[in-house]
């Protein structure tokens, strides 16, 4: 044990570092799955990291190695150290001076993670916030509290705000935002001993103040662009402006993770077809390509995975997804009999599909369609599915539910979408809707699983069932999930939720649909076709083409949200 410890020192909770099996949904779960249960859910997995054998972290999320190498870069690598929960005794001691902890979702109250935790009854906790408190409460933290500053950042630091826990766990500072301009400074003040203040807001850095990583970290994660500027108005890149990193640093990061034991890349990216993309959104079909090579060409690189991308680049560009099909795919670590790769191989990509419904399409996300209008987003979303299915690539794809006024109408134009998409090979991810902070729609009412309509219900366990149907593994799995579900119901469900969710429950235990025909808005049992169909070309509007015209440079000045 290091008494001393080390002047600064960095962490992160397991459950937002591990990398289990190299699956990203699979971290994604412990955001939602309820800590009082994981015993018997068998996620002992979520808390499986790796240490070096000095005891510091093998991999943190990416955020905190960026805050590493600037903090490397202005102190001595030897007064830092990045570690679990488990090791911070070993580090944290009568020299320390600073702890900076990273915050991905530490209170599980962000999009999708506080609905599936209800479930399982009031005031459950999520893994992932049960973790993250492990980290903040850790013993070590409080007895070395007088002489240390405690740092919080990352994207879900405004929740420790939000649920007013900051002097409770005794956080100097909180910072929100991009930091690679707010952390030496704010360091060097906590060194000294100085009063920070209470919450800090980064702004966006120059390209230069990105420093490279230095270790590896969780999923061997490279940032390939920062930013979006489509201007969804829940969102909270929504506006920031778009950049690309260069190649050479790309590459650099990509030797980092494979040196610190990495086979596998994730390259992380609010949309992968922003990617030196051209003005209005235009995918670089050669930049990209490229990129895919440099990456795949690193001595080590087995695999490489993705994050997110929008639907619209794949139908603007069709044989830009066959073009990147081979290393993309080919370099996948995900398998599905439903795959028509030699070895089975899919690719995974994170789309915001968020609703089928025009009206509200059109008030909030109107930016995610372009250069098509949002009138053409159903055709948008088929035409997309179908040419990223085509090459092997399963988008895993978000909806919101409880968008601010929502209506039923909206619902069922939603559920006719999805009915259009069952034939898909994808994952349906429904959510509800979140006000998350520094967007637009921040001071709008959350959507609460007590006010779900039927139809909402619907919406939502149509989507696990059909996500059921396609990651099935076991049959013997599939007849005691089917047993267990109504068995839920009468026990704990209805007396949580309510009546509303019983028939979408039951679909979800595939009872026959015949018996839910009355009760539920589709109907499965092939009795009817769908509204859609996927077109045969979806045409860009003409005035939509040319990027000298006045739209689009209101675009690039303003973001979408000036959009007609
Ligand atoms: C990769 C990624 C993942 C991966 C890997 C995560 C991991 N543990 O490494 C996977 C797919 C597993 C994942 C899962 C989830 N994610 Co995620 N993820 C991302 C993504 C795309 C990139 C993260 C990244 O590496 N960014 C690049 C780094 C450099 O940025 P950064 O982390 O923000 O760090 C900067 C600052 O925050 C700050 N900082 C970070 N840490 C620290 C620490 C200190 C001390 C200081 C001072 C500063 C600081 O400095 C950094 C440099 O500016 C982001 C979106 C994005 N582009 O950031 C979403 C994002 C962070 N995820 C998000 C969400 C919602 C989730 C999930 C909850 C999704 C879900 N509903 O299930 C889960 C939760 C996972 C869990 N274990 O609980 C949201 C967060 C919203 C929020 N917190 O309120 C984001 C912003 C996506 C979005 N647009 O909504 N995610
Ligand atoms: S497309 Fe919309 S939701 Fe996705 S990152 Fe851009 S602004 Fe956010």
């Amino acid at each position: 044990m290091e008494a001393r410890g080390r002047k600064i020192v960095l962490a992160a909770s397991t459950s937002e570092s591990t990398e289990y099996m190299r699956s990203t949904w699979r971290q994604m779960l412990l955001a939602t799955l309820p800590m009082r249960y994981a015993h018997l859910l068998k996620t002992t997995w979520s808390t499986s990291v790796e240490t070096e054998p000095d005891g510091q972290a093998k991999y943190v999320p990416q955020g905190l190695r960026v805050v590493e190498s600037l903090l490397a870069e202005k102190f001595s690598p030897e007064d830092i150290a990045v570690c679990y929960p488990d090791q911070l005794h070993l580090f944290v001691g009568t020299d320390t001076r600073v702890v900076g902890l990273h915050a991905h979702n530490p209170l599980g109250i962000t999009f999708a993670t506080d609905v599936y935790a209800q479930f399982y009854g009031p005031d459950v906790e999520p893994i992932n916030a049960a973790e993250f408190r492990r980290l903040i409460t850790h013993p070590v933290l409080r007895a070395h509290k007088p002489h240390l500053k405690l740092i919080v950042g990352g994207p879900g630091a405004w929740q420790i705000e939000k649920k007013e826990l900051q002097d409770e766990w005794s956080v100097d500072c909180l910072v929100h935002g991009e930091a690679e301009e707010i952390v030496v400074p704010l360091f060097e003040a906590a060194m000294r001993g100085e009063p920070l203040p209470r919450s800090i807001e980064g702004a966006s850095p120059a390209m230069k103040s990105i420093p490279h990583l230095r270790r590896r970290s969780t999923y061997g994660a490279v940032e390939i662009t920062r930013g979006c500027g489509r201007g969804c108005q829940f969102c909270s890149v929504a506006l920031r402006a778009g950049k690309s990193i260069p190649l050479e640093q790309i590459v650099a990061n990509v030797r980092a993770q494979v040196a610190g034991g990495a086979d596998s890349i994730l390259l992380v990216t609010e949309d992968l077809f922003l990617y030196e993309a051209g003005q209005q959104f235009q995918p670089n079909r050669p930049a990209l390509k490229r990129l895919f090579e440099s990456v795949a060409a690193v001595p080590g690189v087995n695999y490489i995975g993705l994050t997110h991308g929008t639907m619209s680049p794949a139908v603007v560009d069709p044989s830009l997804i066959e073009d990147l099909t081979p290393l993309a795919v080919g370099r996948s670590v995900h398998r599905h009999a439903a795959s028509t790769h030699p070895e089975k191989r899919y690719q995974n990509l994170f789309v915001g599909v968020e609703t089928g419904s025009v009206r509200l399409f059109k008030q909030f996300m109107k930016g995610k369609a372009y250069p098509f209008r949002p009138e053409q987003w159903p055709d948008v979303v088929l035409k997309g599915m179908d040419t990223l299915n085509r090459h092997n690539w399963f988008p895993f794809c978000t909806w919101i539910l409880g968008l601010p006024g929502e209506t039923d109408d909206d619902t069922r134009q939603s559920l006719e979408l999805l009915f259009a998409l069952k034939d898909a090979k994808w994952c349906a991810v429904p959510t509800l809707f979140v006000p998350l902070e520094d967007t637009r729609l921040e001071a709008r009412e959350s959507a609460k699983i007590a006010r779900l309509t039927d139809l909402q219900w619907e919406f939502f366990f149509t989507c696990w069932r059909m996500n059921l149907d396609f990651f099935r593994t076991s049959r013997r799995v599939q007849w005691l999930f089917n047993a267990g579900i109504p068995i839920y119901y009468y026990t704990l469900g209805r007396k949580l939720v309510g009546p509303k969710m019983k028939y979408p429950l039951l679909r979800l235990a595939h009872f026959p649909e015949r018996l839910l025909r009355n009760r539920l808005y589709l109907d499965f049992s092939n009795r009817r076709s769908s509204l859609y169909r996927v077109p045969e070309h979806v045409p860009i509007p003409e005035h939509r083409q040319r990027p000298e015209i006045p739209e689009l440079a209101v675009l690039t000045q303003q973001g979408t949200a000036a959009l007609p």
